[in-house]
């Protein structure tokens, strides 16, 4: 069969890197069929162009996966395939919550032939043998003999092929940045962010998730060798391309079990594997210096820290009372001594927000060092918990707001402030954290640091003000480039003329060769 794999996109932002279930399924799927991939945030379709696609092609099965915030485009997509007669299999967080709607099943229409529940690495191949034949079932779920529920284990994890992989669509560099870039430092053709996973689960249970629910609160680890050879792929074809390759590991929470952590970035190292990398960490567990040592020496450049509040009990309505925004600064402190930033995540319009949520926690940022930020807004989820507290407290405004997505707007009431001030709080906060003034203060408050830090930092934040401020318009940039243009010019100037001050910090490459990998037996697991 030729199989398309197929990722809607989300019609407001661009992704910064391809979804790493596409590729996984690609490995898994049996001999003597032709995958094709096709990710909508790097090619986007509409319907009509998808069905022609789906012909010429002469497709015999479609996959489609989908977060419940593409879940309306998705099966828009699938509507279209199917009427061209060629049949669609879904899968992902959303249809596995609601597999019913998927199905036709809830009194809707129907968008697929069959569903897969859950974690689809054991059940894409069963999928794929019966669409063979012509016999899908409408429901495959991951059980085990016995027809209990069973998880994969990540211990015979698919080799991906990235050396192979066409990645020409993934390119995050534009042309014009080029010339400033080869001042930086050799070697920036291309600019690739790739998804990698270590593990998968987390026992957290943070009531807005739906990570807990549908990985289950068992957590699995890939074997240390299996993903520093994938590192080491990947560092190769970066080295073959004369690009930069930088890894997301995407665990949900990557040192949830410290001592695995630990065990894996020192494998890391001896393998000399390193590659710049971001991950998903929750506060409470960045209090470990050694932790912390380790991540700088394995490459680790940014942290993802879902801080959501600076509200002690915001923090404990959701489920994240593990949370202590008291100890917030410290933690990023830490990180920065050792020249790693952090994407803080908010969520506002949480149940003890009022008005100047914003601003307050504004206040906070400016004292850290420089970062990140990023606020949303809090959204129920289908099959969370907080879905189920509003539903049953009756503050669901839209219940089936994925029906119809409209980008950063709330679905329920919150409690101490309405829809509308919630929604101006988080432009607030978006306009202020990426205001030209605070580009400029980012970038001067690293002014200690080589020019490749404040270049960095300040790419970082146009490339995360295009989450908020849609960058699709032809105007988008040339108009943030002129509003920028003091710190550009500033940049640029450094880059050609250099300038007289000397780092003070070492830079991150000397302190990958200055720390070893210590052992420490004994620790505890998160
Ligand atoms: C990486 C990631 C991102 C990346 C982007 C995605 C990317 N390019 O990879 C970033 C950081 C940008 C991101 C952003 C957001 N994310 Co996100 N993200 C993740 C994360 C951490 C990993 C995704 C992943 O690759 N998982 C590993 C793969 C192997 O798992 P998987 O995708 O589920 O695929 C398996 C099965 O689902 C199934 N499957 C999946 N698709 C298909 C298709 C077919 C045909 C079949 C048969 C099977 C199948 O098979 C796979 C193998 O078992 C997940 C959490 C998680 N651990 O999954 C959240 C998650 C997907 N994100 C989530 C959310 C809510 C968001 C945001 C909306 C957050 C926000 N408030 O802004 C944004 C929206 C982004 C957008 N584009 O619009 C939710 C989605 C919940 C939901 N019901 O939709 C998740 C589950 C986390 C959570 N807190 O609940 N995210
Ligand atoms: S710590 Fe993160 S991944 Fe774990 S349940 Fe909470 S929000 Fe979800």
């Amino acid at each position: 069969m030729r199989i398309l794999l197929y990722n809607p996109d989300n019609g407001v932002t661009r992704n910064f890197m391809p979804h790493l279930w596409m590729f996984l399924l690609k490995a898994l799927t049996p001999p003597g069929h032709e995958v094709l991939l096709i990710d909508g945030n790097a090619q986007p379709m509409d319907e009509a162009q998808i069905a022609e696609y789906v012909r010429h092609e002469k497709i015999d099965l479609v996959g489609i996966g989908a977060m419940t915030r593409m879940i309306a485009k998705a099966y828009r997509i699938a509507d279209a395939i199917r009427a061209t007669g060629v049949p669609v299999v879904m899968g992902g967080p959303h249809v596995t919550e609601l597999a019913d709607e998927a199905l036709g099943r809830d009194g809707g229409p129907r968008h697929a032939d069959a569903v897969a529940l859950g974690e689809a690495d054991q059940t894409w191949p069963q999928m794929v043998n019966d669409a063979a034949r012509g016999q899908l079932k409408e429901i495959y779920a991951p059980v085990d003999t016995a027809g209990k529920e069973s998880k994969p284990s990540l211990k015979d994890y698919p080799v991906i092929p990235w050396d192979k992989i066409d990645l020409n669509q993934f390119n995050l560099l534009p042309k014009a940045v080029f010339p400033l870039l080869k001042r930086v430092g050799e070697g920036w053709g291309t600019f690739r962010i790739i998804p990698v996973e270590s593990g998968r689960g987390c026992p957290y249970g943070c009531e807005f998730c739906t990570v807990t629910g549908f990985f289950g609160d068992s957590i699995r680890f890939r074997t240390n060798e299996s993903v520093v050879n994938e590192l080491l792929l990947l560092k190769a074809r970066a080295r073959k391309e004369k690009g930069q390759m930088a890894v997301f590991f995407i665990d949900d929470n990557f040192a949830i079990n410290v001592k695995r952590t630990k065990s894996l970035l020192r494998d890391i190292i001896a393998a000399k594997a390193q590659v710049h990398w971001v991950a998903q960490i929750s506060a409470n567990l960045l209090r470990d210096e050694e932790l912390i040592d380790l991540i700088a020496a394995s490459g680790g450049k940014w942290v993802f820290i879902g801080m959501e509040s600076i509200d002690p009990t915001n923090l404990k309505d959701v489920n994240k009372g593990f949370n202590k925004p008291g100890e917030y600064a410290t933690v990023l402190e830490r990180l920065a001594k050792r020249n790693v930033y952090a994407i803080t995540s908010f969520i506002f319009g949480m149940d003890n927000d009022t008005v100047g949520v914003a601003e307050r926690t504004l206040a906070q940022v400016r004292t850290w060092p420089p970062g990140l930020p990023i606020f949303g807004l809090l959204t129920p989820l289908p099959a969370t918990p907080l879905y189920t507290r509003l539903e049953t407290s009756g503050r669901l405004t839209r219940p089936k707001h994925w029906k119809e997505f409209i980008p950063f707007a709330m679905a329920h009431i919150p409690l101490r402030m309405s829809i509308d001030e919630a929604h101006a709080e988080v432009k607030y906060g978006w306009a202020q954290a990426y205001s030209p003034e605070a580009l400029a203060h980012a970038v001067d408050s690293l002014d200690d640091q080589p020019l490749g830090y404040r270049v960095n930092i300040f790419l970082a934040r146009i490339c995360f003000r295009g989450i908020y401020f849609p960058m699709m318009g032809k105007l988008a940039w040339p108009k943030v480039i002129l509003e920028n243009r003091q710190t550009i010019f500033k940049l640029i100037k450094e880059a050609i003329f250099g300038r007289d001050a000397r780092p003070k910090r070492p830079r991150a490459e000397a302190v990958y060769e200055e720390v070893t990998a210590p052992e420490v037996p004994g620790e505890a697991s998160a």
